[in-house]
């Protein structure tokens, strides 16, 4: 079916199926899951909608503006507006200690990095207090956007004692890799998980609409003499991750 059948009113819009906007957004949507509307295509301009559908062009801005801010649609300057691809979720068991590569190499999706900052720097006074330096004491940092299956997932910046990881240009691609082979490998961790709304900048980088829903994870490791191994704050798409628990009584 060509979107301008699919977009015809008759047999969707109706008096009784609530603000006018509310059921163009919902048939647009309709569009999108059923292919009609495939990802990476143009949406027809907000003028000819207007025309198809019989409705004002300000309703048809309402329902479009709803649909960026849900994330299915992608307004590019001067080009129009265009059907996202949508995307893909993974999983993450809270049970076991794994890294990022692990988790997404057991999906099967192949792992990249975008270096964002990656050197020894000088602690902040947090820093010292939770890795358990003294005063003045230097840390390796690396921040990375991590994108799996070619697809942006999640920003995070991992601070470590030097004892731990004295040369942080040797990690390439694993950070846990690296720390495996020398020995530093952390055996436990706590986990805290708040939910967040994306900054601009943050959203650019993970390529979703400013202030969508993020998940941020602070993560504390530590080896199995109870030392602090790494400190890692992320940033997840919450778009593209669900953290599963098991429970037992
Ligand atoms: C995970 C960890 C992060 C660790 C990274 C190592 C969470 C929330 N965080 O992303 O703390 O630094 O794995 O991954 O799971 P890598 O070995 O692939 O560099």
């Amino acid at each position: 079916m060509s979107v301008v059948e699919f977009l015809k009113p008759e047999g969707w819009l109706g008096e009784n199926g609530g603000p006018r906007y509310v059921q163009l957004r919902q048939r647009l949507e309709t569009g999108i899951k059923s292919g009609v509307l495939p990802p990476n295509s143009s949406l027809p301009p907000e003028r000819e909608i207007a025309e198809i559908t019989d409705l004002s062009r300000v309703t048809v801005r309402k329902a479009i503006q709803e649909l960026v801010r849900e994330g299915l649609i992608e307004q590019r300057q001067g080009s129009g507006s265009f059907i996202r691809e949508a995307t893909k979720r993974v999983e993450q068991s809270l049970r076991h200690l794994t890294s990022f590569t692990e988790d997404m190499a057991s999906r099967g999706l192949d792992t990249t990095s975008q270096w964002l900052e990656r050197g020894v720097f000088l602690a902040t006074p947090a820093e010292v207090k939770v890795l358990g330096l003294l005063d003045g004491a230097e840390v390796a940092r690396i921040y990375r956007l991590r994108e799996a299956g070619g697809q942006p997932m999640a920003l995070e910046r991992a601070t470590l004692p030097l004892e731990i990881l004295p040369n942080p240009l040797e990690v390439k691609t694993s950070l846990y890799d690296v720390l495996d082979r020398l020995g530093h490998r952390p055996v436990n961790a706590v986990q805290k998980i708040s939910a967040i709304n994306l900054k601009t900048r943050e959203a650019d980088l993970l390529d979703v609409p400013e202030g969508a829903a993020g998940l941020s994870i602070e993560r504390t490791s530590y080896l199995a003499s109870g030392r602090v191994a790494e400190l890692t704050r992320s940033l997840y798409r919450g778009d593209a991750y669900d953290f599963v628990a098991e429970l037992r009584l």
